[in-house]
């Protein structure tokens, strides 16, 4: 079952017991371990046909609870009554639920005007609670302050690394501003959008500002 597109409601016929008694010691009455996401509907057509649902009551989580086990018994109505059981796995398959989140809204570095051309600035990251492609995800620039800073640093997109590529002077410009994205590879992709600026001055510095999710 996916997260996410299977609300509740949602029916998934299970297939009933079967009892070799008639009568009575044959009707079956079917009860489900305490949980909190499933149900039972049983539907009786005809005198001895009758279906079995599960019904899922409550939204599921793949990062609360990937794996759900419950157990299925029957009863028959007999005295005293015969009971069987049987386990259900249900796994919960991933949906793209959750944006990447920087780990920091805002990294503050200090450079001296003298830093090389290759200099790390910084090293920006940011988490995604999905699995596989909903949660990969890529770094982007999206804008710099003052717009020319844009020639002075570069960001590498998979490991979030900000390297110097120009040079710096004091005396020219005094903080850069730079704001990142993380998106994640997700159908339709998610990214964090939300703004948290800061300038300050320093001998020569950088702002780099993160982009959270907003909350
Ligand atoms: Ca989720
Ligand atoms: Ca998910
Ligand atoms: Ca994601």
């Amino acid at each position: 079952m996916a997260e996410l597109t299977t609300v509740p409601g949602s029916r998934f016929p299970l297939e009933g017991a079967s009892d070799a008694d008639i009568g009575v010691n044959a009707q079956l009455s079917y009860t489900l371990s305490p949980n909190e996401h499933f149900g039972l509907d049983l539907q009786r057509a005809e005198e001895y046909r009758e279906s079995l649902f599960l019904v899922l009551t409550k939204p599921l989580d793949r990062e609360t609870l990937p794996v759900h086990r419950l157990v299925l018994t029957a009863s028959d109505g007999g005295r005293p009554p015969l009971t069987g059981t049987m386990e259900l796995v249900i796994s919960v398959l991933d949906a793209n639920d959750n944006a990447p989140q920087f780990n920091q809204s805002v990294y503050k570095v200090q450079l001296p005007e003298s830093a090389a051309e290759g200099t790390l600035v910084a090293r920006v990251n940011a988490t995604d609670s999905d699995l596989g492609s909903n949660g990969d995800m890529t770094f982007a620039a999206s804008n710099t302050f003052p717009p020319k800073g844009i020639d002075n640093f570069i960001l590498n997109t998979k490991s979030g690394e900000i390297h110097l590529t120009g040079s710096l002077d004091f005396e020219d410009v005094r903080s850069y501003e730079i704001q990142i994205e993380a998106t994640d590879k997700g159908t339709p992709p998610l990214s964090g959008h939300c703004k948290k600026s800061m300038r300050e001055h320093y001998t020569v510095s950088s702002i780099l500002n993160g982009f959270g999710e907003c909350k």
